[in-house]
């Protein structure tokens, strides 16, 4: 689904409006500082960046926020509406859209973009959350919460009008889920209900990450572009400590880089979110480390390791 020369445009996505932590917004420029062109140049991408990367501030709305529950909903409406016509423009363009965020309400924009060219895109969803609260069931309010329910267009959803820029893009059955460990009890009864294809921490116990993988590739079809969004907290909490809402027993190193590999390998890859890194939770050294990983991510997803 690439054209060569293999072309990745960076999307930076500095936004923190859909959950409640300052500082994930600084997310992108922090990868970047830390040398992340550098290094998918040196693995002999051609990197489109432009280092002036909205801060989306701007996009604010004038008005207060109206809804009842949902928090911020009119400047993470303008901000996805943005961030998915960037990505349209990468994917179209045949290079691989790479998203650095942010909080994950940012994937309504990702994965908006990258349906609108590719209308069977498989997702991979890699995350301790499952993301698909409802403004119905969201107990938070937090619309990083609720992405995967606006994809979908599940009940609630289309009554929130300023969202109406994304149409419902995702069929159950196009999304699986690695990592799960920490989903509220409606997500539960919403995974069941539509059949969605979710393996939690036990499942990558019971199986191994390597089994996982493959059964997500086999159930999504190994002949079908991916979108990979990964947010950080999938990880373990002491390999990747510096994001919002960290839980414990999650993806070792290992298993968070496999996943990378494995699609990259599959060659079907057409874009990557790496979300949720906060630089302003935590300790330095923590805050690097959860840096480096967010990189070695990304590089990993685009080649890195493949000897
Ligand atoms: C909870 C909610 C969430 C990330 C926390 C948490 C969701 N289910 N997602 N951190 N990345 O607020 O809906
Ligand atoms: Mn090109
Ligand atoms: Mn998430
Ligand atoms: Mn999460």
């Amino acid at each position: 689904f690439l054209s060569k020369p293999l072309t990745v445009g960076i999307v930076g996505a500095a936004f923190s409006g859909g959950q409640p932590r300052g500082g994930v917004e600084q997310g992108p420029a922090r990868l970047v500082e830390f040398g992340l062109i550098d290094q998918l140049k040196g693995l002999g991408w051609n990197v489109d960046f432009d280092e002036k990367f909205p801060t989306y501030e701007d996009f604010k709305p004038q008005t207060e926020n109206k809804h009842k529950i949902l928090k911020n909903v009119g400047h993470v409406a303008s901000v996805t509406k943005s961030v998915a016509e960037s990505v349209q423009k990468v994917v179209e363009k045949g290079h691989l859209a790479l998203t650095l965020g942010g909080d994950h309400s940012l994937a309504m924009g990702t994965v908006g973009g990258s349906a609108a060219v590719h209308k069977d895109v498989g997702v991979i969803w890699v995350d301790a959350h499952a993301d698909i609260n409802t403004p119905l069931t969201t107990d938070t309010g937090n619309l990083h919460g609720c992405p995967v329910s606006f994809l979908m267009g599940l009940e609630g959803t289309k009554e929130v009008t300023e969202l109406d820029w994304l149409k419902p893009c995702l069929a159950a059955n196009r999304i699986v889920y690695i990592g799960l460990r920490d989903v509220d009890a409606p997500e539960k009864k919403i995974l069941k209900d539509n059949k969605i294809k979710a393996f939690s921490m036990h499942d990558v116990d019971k199986h191994g990450i390597g089994k996982i993988v493959e059964m997500a590739l086999e159930y999504l079809g190994r002949d079908k572009p991916i979108h990979l969004s990964f947010d950080v907290d999938a990880l373990d909490p002491s390999v990747a400590p510096a994001t919002g809402t960290p839980v414990r027993g999650g993806l070792t190193f290992r298993e968070g880089h496999y996943i990378c590999e494995a699609l990259y390998e599959t060659g079907n890859l057409v874009a990557v979110d790496i979300m949720e890194v906060n630089p302003m939770l935590g300790e330095q050294s923590y805050v690097l480390q959860t840096i480096q990983i967010g990189c070695s991510l990304a590089r990993t997803a685009m080649g890195e390791s493949l000897l």
